[in-house]
């Protein structure tokens, strides 16, 4: 059985959605951020980096225990485990890891420094206003990205799934980012009705980053 140690972040809810469409079974194990319960020695034994999401497959390729942090690398690691979501040739694989870990080092972070500061210090417009011209670049990059396509890269994919949760933070706690882009929110409503994203997004609820 995997082990899944996550909380409710939108980077906790990728794994979860992922293996909801993977029809997998796993044992949950939420890491209180509250409580700081990622920065003790028995969650760092697991990720030295002391940020959720990470996963333990005690049965990995050749029978030997997997650990996998970084929400990228864990859903890379299952999607090539299961043989779906994720090309196994080029140039498809490449076109989906490139979506994928563009979300790591944009979204990400962006829209996450902006929720924070929106949340926490509304006065440092600064920073506000940094973060929000920058989320709004990536989100007009995804959003010229969907013009012509369905989904992100290809077929529907991990790169739709990392991209996901970030998003749908942005749209719940800075809307008015999302004005103006049409092809992410109907793409967005496409993932929404998918059942495996209901799962994993409301699995663990209350949506806090
Ligand atoms: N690049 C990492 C980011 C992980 C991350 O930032 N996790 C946050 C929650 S969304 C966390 O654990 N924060 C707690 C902390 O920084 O102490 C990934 O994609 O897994």
């Amino acid at each position: 059985m995997l082990d899944l140690y996550t909380w409710r972040t939108p980077n906790g809810k990728k794994a979860p959605i992922l293996l909801a469409e993977l029809g997998w079974p796993y044992d949950l194990h939420l890491v209180n951020l509250g409580q700081n319960e990622q920065k003790m020695p028995k969650y760092l034994a697991i990720n030295p980096n002391g940020k959720i999401p990470a996963l333990v497959d005690p049965e990995g390729p050749n029978g030997e225990l997997v650990v996998v942090f970084e929400s990228g690398a864990i859903l890379e690691y299952l999607a090539d485990k299961a043989g779906m979501l994720l090309p196994k040739d080029q140039p498809a694989r490449s076109e989906v890891l490139s979506w994928a870990y563009w979300q790591v080092g944009g979204p990400g972070p962006m829209f996450g420094q902006l929720i924070a500061f929106v949340r926490q210090s509304p006065t440092n417009e600064g920073a506000v206003e940094k973060f929000q011209a920058e989320s709004a670049r990536l989100v007009g990059v995804l959003d010229g990205r969907l013009r012509d396509r369905e989904w992100v890269a290809g077929a529907y994919s991990i790169a739709d799934i990392m991209n996901y949760p970030w998003f749908a933070a942005l749209e719940e706690f800075r809307p008015q980012t999302l004005e103006g882009a049409g092809h992410v929110k109907r793409w967005m409503s496409a993932m929404a009705a998918r059942p495996a994203v209901k799962a994993g997004m409301n699995l663990l609820v209350p949506a806090t980053p």
